[in-house]
């Protein structure tokens, strides 16, 4: 049933919604799936099942529910291009506090639609949030800042926050867990819990923990500077986060303000980075995003991209998300990718179809992992234009051959290279634990770094 004069109206023009205020603005690559109807028509009964309808006329229809109609707005069949406007009244909001929630969201702008007879595939490449709509979600309440401030570093461009990932992923017990902690804490800022770390039976969280806040201590004590520990304390059940949450703060003490909550946030979804967000606001929400890949990958064409998932983790209230490496480290990724941060960081930033003003809500952190070592960071900064910004090296630290404590100072050590505007292999003739990070990545050193043998007269394997 082509229901193109009622779910969609061309005449509308994106300037005058914006101007409007009352719409959130949507963009998707759309394909319909071939026999059925043509594009305007499926563009539209897409808008239906997202919004008001199904795929007949009903009954029960009447002139109000046809005001929150969602309409396409914009199509482009050659670029598979399609815009719906959503009135923001379409979307939940809470009845404790009459705020939004990202789940309404998701189950409208991207939910049955992912799954209709009539298209072959669709995906959200960028959103729009009016003002109206945009005060009501929660936001950051911390970021980097608060990071600073506890390492005592400056409260403008404080640098980046050198930070590593307990490695193995999973297999320590507590007591290895704490003394990598301890060892990479010698040399580091931040180590965070790997996404699946929590209470393994290997490992129960309340043993670890409780060593890791003991390493906490001697750390500082050893080296007079502040560390921070991401905990996980991701859960199916809100109650166990707040359990979490709750032993973790209480066993780190007068460290507690030292402490991230990690969260999973594509896995454990908007309720799990809610509870952390609105049970725990005086700590830094990391979001860790494993899994996304699944709907973010270029190779995907349903879901969304890595650019709307990062914008919605903002609106969620992350402190600080995984933004990928922009091509430098190991995960899917390429330059361009700095956009993602720039949405993130700032005030006012461009996506690929709508610009954002964010009315200034706290901005969220890029956090950079995957693949990561000293060797790589240069060109990574040089990329994206600053060093603000929370990076984990897991096996950038754990897989220097000196160990965690050298691979620690090798990655400050690159990004003090960099912010003096020094060539890393220069840098490394007066600073062991970089050089020493050549030789414990010399694939990438011979790729980055042609010649650093003869500069920094080491002998070929
Ligand atoms: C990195 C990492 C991170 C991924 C996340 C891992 O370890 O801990 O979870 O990088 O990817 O488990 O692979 P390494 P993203 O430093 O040893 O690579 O940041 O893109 O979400
Ligand atoms: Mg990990």
């Amino acid at each position: 049933m082509d229901q193109s004069n009622r779910y969609a109206n061309l005449e509308l023009n994106e300037e005058a919604l914006i101007a409007g205020g009352r719409h959130v603005l949507v963009a998707y690559i759309m394909k319909p799936k071939a026999g059925y109807g043509g594009y305007l028509e499926t563009a539209a009964h897409f808008a239906a099942e997202s919004s008001t309808g199904t795929n007949v006329e009903v009954s029960t229809t009447d002139d109000f529910t046809r005001g929150v109609d969602a309409l396409v707005y914009e199509i482009d069949e050659a670029k598979e291009l399609m815009k719906i406007a959503y009135p923001i009244e379409l979307f939940d909001r809470n009845i404790i506090d009459g705020r939004a929630m990202l789940a309404s969201f998701l189950t409208l702008a991207i939910g049955n639609n992912q799954g209709m007879g009539d298209v072959e595939y669709a995906k959200m490449y960028d959103f729009y949030v009016p003002p109206a709509y945009l005060r009501l979600f929660d936001g950051p309440s911390m970021n980097i800042e608060d990071m600073w401030r506890v390492l005592g570093r400056p409260m403008q461009d404080g640098g980046m926050v050198v930070g590593t990932i307990i490695k193995p992923k999973l297999g320590l017990r507590p007591k290895p867990f704490a003394d990598a902690c301890y060892d990479f804490w010698l040399g580091g800022d931040f180590i965070k819990n790997d996404e699946p770390q929590g209470n393994q039976v290997f490992a129960p969280l309340k043993e670890t923990i409780a060593l890791v806040a003991d390493a906490m201590k001697r750390a500082q004590d050893e080296t007079g500077e502040a560390k921070l520990f991401s905990a996980n304390i991701t859960a199916d059940d809100h109650y166990e986060m707040l359990a979490r949450g709750e032993y973790i703060l209480e066993t780190f003490g007068e460290n507690a303000d030292h402490v991230a909550f990690l969260v999973d946030g594509y896995v454990a979804g908007p309720a799990a980075v809610t509870t952390a967000r609105r049970a725990f606001p005086n700590q830094f929400l990391h979001y860790h995003r494993a899994g996304h890949g699944a709907v973010t990958s270029p190779q995907a064409k349903r879901g969304y991209t890595a650019f709307v998932h990062c914008k919605m983790a903002r609106l969620s209230g992350a402190s600080g998300i995984h933004t990928g490496t922009m091509g430098y480290g190991k995960m899917e990724g390429e330059a361009d990718d700095k956009n993602i941060a720039y949405m993130l960081e700032r005030d006012s930033a461009d996506g690929p179809y709508f610009h954002q003003e964010w009315l200034g809500m706290k901005a969220t952190t890029p956090i950079i992992s995957g693949g990561m070592n000293a060797l790589r960071l240069p060109g990574f900064f040089d990329n994206l234009g600053h060093s603000n910004v929370i990076q984990t090296s897991g096996g950038g630290a754990f897989g220097h051959i000196d160990g965690g404590t050298a691979g620690a100072k090798s990655l400050h050590q690159a990004h003090d290279a960099w912010k003096a505007g020094v060539n890393l292999v220069e840098y490394a003739k007066e600073h062991h634990e970089l050089a020493r990070a050549f030789v414990s990545f010399e694939n990438d050193a011979d790729k980055l770094f042609p010649g650093w043998r003869q500069i920094l007269n080491v002998a070929a394997a």
